[in-house]
């Protein structure tokens, strides 16, 4: 039977490339992000795939739900979601940075996770199947220097999704916490709002992970055995690692 996949952010990196796997494995898809333009030319890239497309902010709680209330029949119902849409801005001090921006990825990273998982949780467990990705990160794992609230916001994301898992025991409803390191996509671009000098120096020198690498390792955990849940699963490139603690000895 045909499956279905929601996919937030689906206009760029990980969800682009995730709308890309899914449909050549014969899924059906519903893709979403505010840039209706991509998601209309990713929408023709991708056919004969079925595909839904729905333009709408993740902030906007009402228009989550909108979203998934005014499912076309065809797309429902919704075996996976993932819940991708996400970023990071800025990589100042905490005590220097942006309460804006701040606010921003806490409506997003958040916010609109929380709206989206709240508005399609209902339909898997009636159905007692269905499975929720989200797109933590390794910087919600462990600390660095500018990481505060984008690390926050991906620290939510780990707890919030073992804390669905408690919540679903009893039913065969999934969820995963994808946690990725370094990987190219616009993400740096928007991190460093469009600077795109900025964002390339992020990634010289490195091989990064690429979108196609996060869509294979979502794809893996999506179709294992109904009985297997990856709980979560941390991904680096093999040129990142960590660092020592800092100790400051002039202080
Ligand atoms: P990109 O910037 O390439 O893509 C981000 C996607 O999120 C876009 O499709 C964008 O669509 C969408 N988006 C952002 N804000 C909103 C919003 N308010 N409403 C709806 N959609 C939104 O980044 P990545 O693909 O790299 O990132 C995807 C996720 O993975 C994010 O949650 C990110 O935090 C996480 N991640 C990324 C890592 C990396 O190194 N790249 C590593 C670890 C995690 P549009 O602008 O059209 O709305
Ligand atoms: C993105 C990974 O290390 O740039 O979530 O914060 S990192």
């Amino acid at each position: 039977m045909t499956k279905t996949i929601f996919i937030t952010g689906a206009t760029a990196g990980f969800g682009k490339a995730m709308a890309e796997r899914y449909a050549g494995e014969g899924w059906r898809l519903i893709l979403s992000g505010r840039r209706a333009e991509r998601l209309n030319e990713l929408r023709k890239a991708l056919a004969p795939a079925e595909v839904h497309t729905v333009v709408f902010d993740v902030r906007d709680r009402q228009a989550c739900r909108d979203a998934v209330d005014g499912l076309p029949d065809a797309f429902r119902p919704v075996d996976v979601l993932v819940n991708n849409a996400g970023l990071a801005l800025g990589m100042e001090p905490a005590q220097a940075c942006s309460l804006d921006d701040w606010e921003t990825m806490i409506d997003t990273n958040i916010k609109g996770l929380t709206y989206m998982t709240r508005a399609l949780l209902p339909s898997m467990v009636e159905r007692n199947r269905g499975h929720v990705v989200n797109l933590g990160s390794i910087a919600g794992n462990y600390p660095y220097p500018g990481g505060n609230c984008y690390g926050g916001t991906k620290a939510f994301v780990n707890h919030f999704s073992k804390n669905l898992r408690a919540d679903l025991f009893g039913t065969r409803v999934r969820v995963t916490n994808i946690e990725p390191g370094m990987c190219e996509t616009e993400f740096s671009e928007v991190r460093f709002k469009g600077d795109k000098e900025a964002a390339a120096k992020v990634y010289t020198g490195v091989d990064a992970l690429t979108a196609e690498d996060i869509a294979e390792c979502v794809y893996w955990a999506t179709t294992l055995p109904p009985h297997v849940n990856i709980n979560a699963l941390e991904v680096m490139p093999v040129q990142q690692s960590f660092a020592a603690f800092a100790v400051d000895r002039d202080a």
